[in-house]
């Protein structure tokens, strides 16, 4: 759920990059900040394991009806197995997911783990994954061993989810990932939006 704040006339949402390690969550986020904003960096203390970091990036992006404006937040999972603690704080309330795969035929199987691990924390932490878009990169097709297109799909992506490829290190897909989980939660913000307005209107 996006925070509305009516003194700003700002409506703050959550997209976060969930992926297996390494598979180029923190390279998309680099892109974007280099491109359109500054980023910060943002500790999470977790129970039982040690501090570890996940980036926050927040970022304008454009307008909305009655001169509203649109804020996201983009946060990291730290993939490294071990951290699932990490993963569950960051996931608690999402207002979209980009899944970030690896397209190396080595990290197949990660990928694969990644996203149970994906759903199970999202139902766990309560969410109710209709309501929670999703949105699948396939990141780094500059790779020799990378998997075919087609076979992603059917492996991660049985669900038809929109889907981008993409070369993080090199910005490409970047944006196009980036817009269609925006676009996704850009919906429901303006639904919501004049919800509330009918609502204070009565
Ligand atoms: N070949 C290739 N390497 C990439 C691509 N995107 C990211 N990387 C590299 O993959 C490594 C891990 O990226 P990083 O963003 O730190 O992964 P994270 O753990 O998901 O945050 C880094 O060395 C990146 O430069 C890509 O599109 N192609
Ligand atoms: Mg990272």
């Amino acid at each position: 759920m996006p925070d509305y704040n009516n003194a700003r006339r700002e409506a703050r949402a959550t997209v976060v990059y969930a992926g297996p390690g390494r598979s180029g969550k923190t390279t998309n986020l680099e892109y974007i900040q280099g491109a359109m904003g500054r980023g910060e960096l943002v500790g999470i203390n977790t129970e039982g394991e040690r501090t570890v970091f996940c980036d926050l990036l927040p970022v304008r992006l454009g307008e909305l009806p009655e001169g509203w404006r649109l804020a996201i937040n983009l946060k990291t999972v730290p993939g490294q197995i071990q951290y699932i603690g990490a993963r569950k704080l960051v996931l608690r309330k999402p207002d979209a997911v980009v899944f970030v795969a690896d397209s190396s035929a080595r990290r197949l199987e990660a990928n694969r783990y990644a996203l149970d691990e994906l759903q199970r924390i999202l139902i766990d932490n309560s969410n109710d994954l209709r309501r929670v878009p999703l949105v699948m990169q396939y990141n780094k097709r500059d790779l020799a061993d990378r998997v075919a297109l087609d076979e992603m799909q059917a492996v991660l992506n049985p669900g038809g989810a929109p889907a981008w490829p993409s070369r993080a290190v090199d910005g490409v897909g970047v944006f196009g990932t980036l817009g269609e989980a925006v676009s996704l939660v850009r919906q429901r913000v303006v639904a919501e939006l004049a919800a509330r307005m009918g609502l204070a209107a009565v």
